[in-house]
Parts: structure tokens; C-alpha cells; sequence
């Protein structure tokens, strides 16, 4: 199996190059954003509780995200792979990744770090804003209070993989076909 972490601050891109990268190499997308503006959406237990650390830019807690990662590997355990977006987001959530996949014996492939200049994260977001109704997105402060969040409690999850040899980094700056050509070319040295 291609098990892809795809790693980087909110606005680097990560949505987007799922999205591409799940198309190209037939695997699964499994974005705990996604899964919790869903949760939201339906106006679930889980999704109620979500709302209130999403629209303040904080991250939920641990239990909730891990609990959804694993149900969803649960249902897709025929899949060719499985491409991380936004998961994992702190060194808990990483460690606990690792044991459930080493427990279906299908390790992490590669973690794919998309790095994106401040000032670009902040205008991508904010542009984002403008043209969806995500609430995390309206308010500029919110939008720099998670890239506080980001570098605070998410860049340790670097180190995490970096340590285990899995570490690639790529720049996300530049057009969309851009930078999933180099992603590609990062993920065909494995396949
Ligand atoms: P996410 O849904 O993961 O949202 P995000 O970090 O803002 O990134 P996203 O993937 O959506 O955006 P992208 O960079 O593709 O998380 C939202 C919230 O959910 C978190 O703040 C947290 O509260 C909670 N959460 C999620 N997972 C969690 C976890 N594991 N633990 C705890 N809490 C969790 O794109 C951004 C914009 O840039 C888009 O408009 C896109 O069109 C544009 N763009 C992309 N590439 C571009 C390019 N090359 N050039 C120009 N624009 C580009």
C-alpha cells in the first residue's frame, strides 16, 4: 500500500493536492477537515463540538480526530492507499497513527511537507474567505492564529517522520500543475 501524509500550514495546499494526487495514484483521501465541516453540516454531537474550536482557528481534540481516522480506515480496507490531508496534526495523533497502521501492516509511506511563504498562506486565505463560507477563513486574525497553532503544536510532527527516514519537503509555492508536478516526482521514486 502508498500510505501519503500530506503536511504543511493552513492555505499551503494541501486540499488542493489531494484532490489531485488521490486521482492520479487511485487512493483514498482521508481529510479530517473535511470529515469534521461534514459533522458540522449534519449538526451532529461531534460536529457541534468541532464548530466551537474550529471557528476560534484552535485544533480539536486529539480523541475526536483519531477516533474518525480510524473508523475511515476501517471502511476502506480494500483501498490501494491512503493519502493523509491535515492528519496528523500533533505528535499524539502521529504515534497513534503509526500504531493503527501497524496494526493492518501498512506503514506510512512518505510524509510530503508543502512549504508556502507567510505573507502567500495569509493571502490564499483570506482570498478563500471571500468566495466560501468557511468561518474559519472570514476573520485574518483567526487565519494567523492557526498558523500560530501550526508552528507551535503541528511543526513537531516533522521531526516525528523526519526521524524515520520518511521526510520529503517540497516547495508549494507557484501554480497548482507546478508543484503536483514535483509532488509526483517525489511520489514516482517510490512506486
Ligand atoms: P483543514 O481542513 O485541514 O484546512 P486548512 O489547514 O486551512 O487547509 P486546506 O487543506 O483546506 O487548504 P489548502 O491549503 O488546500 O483544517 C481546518 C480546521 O479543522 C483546523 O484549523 C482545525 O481546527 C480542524 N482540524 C482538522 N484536522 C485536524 C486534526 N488532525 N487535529 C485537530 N484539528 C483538526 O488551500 C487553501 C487555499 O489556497 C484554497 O483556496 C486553494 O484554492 C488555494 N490554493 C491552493 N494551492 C494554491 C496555489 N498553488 N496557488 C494559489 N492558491 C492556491
Amino acid at each position: 500500500m502508498l500510505n501519503i501524509i500530506l503536511f504543511g500550514p493552513p492555505g499551503a495546499g494541501k486540499g488542493t493536492q489531494s484532490q489531485k494526487i488521490i486521482e492520479k495514484y487511485n487512493l483514498q483521501h482521508l481529510s479530517t477537515g473535511d470529515m469534521l465541516r461534514s459533522a458540522i453540516q449534519q449538526n451532529s454531537p461531534l460536529g457541534l463540538k468541532a464548530k466551537e474550536f474550529m471557528d476560534k482557528g484552535q485544533l480539536v481534540p486529539d480523541e475526536m480526530v483519531i477516533d474518525l481516522i480510524a473508523s475511515r480506515i476501517d471502511a476502506n480496507g480494500s483501498t490501494k492507499g491512503f493519502v493523509f490531508d491535515g492528519f496528523p496534526r500533533t505528535t499524539l495523533q502521529a504515534a497513534k497513527l503509526d500504531r493503527m497502521l501497524e496494526q493492518r501492516k501498512t506503514p506510512i509511506t512518505l510524509l510530503i511537507s508543502l512549504e508556502v511563504d507567510y505573507d502567500e498562506l495569509i493571502a490564499r486565505l483570506v482570498n478563500r474567505g471571500k468566495v466560501c463560507d468557511r468561518t474559519d477563513d472570514q476573520d485574518e486574525n483567526v487565519i494567523r492564529g492557526r498558523i500560530d497553532v501550526y508552528n507551535k503544536t503541528t511543526l513537531p510532527v516533522l521531526d516525528y517522520y523526519k526521524a524515520q527516514g520518511k521526510l520529503r519537503s517540497v516547495s508549494g509555492m507557484g501554480s497548482i500543475d507546478e508543484i503536483f508536478e514535483r509532488i509526483c516526482h517525489i511520489i514516482d521514486c517510490v512506486v
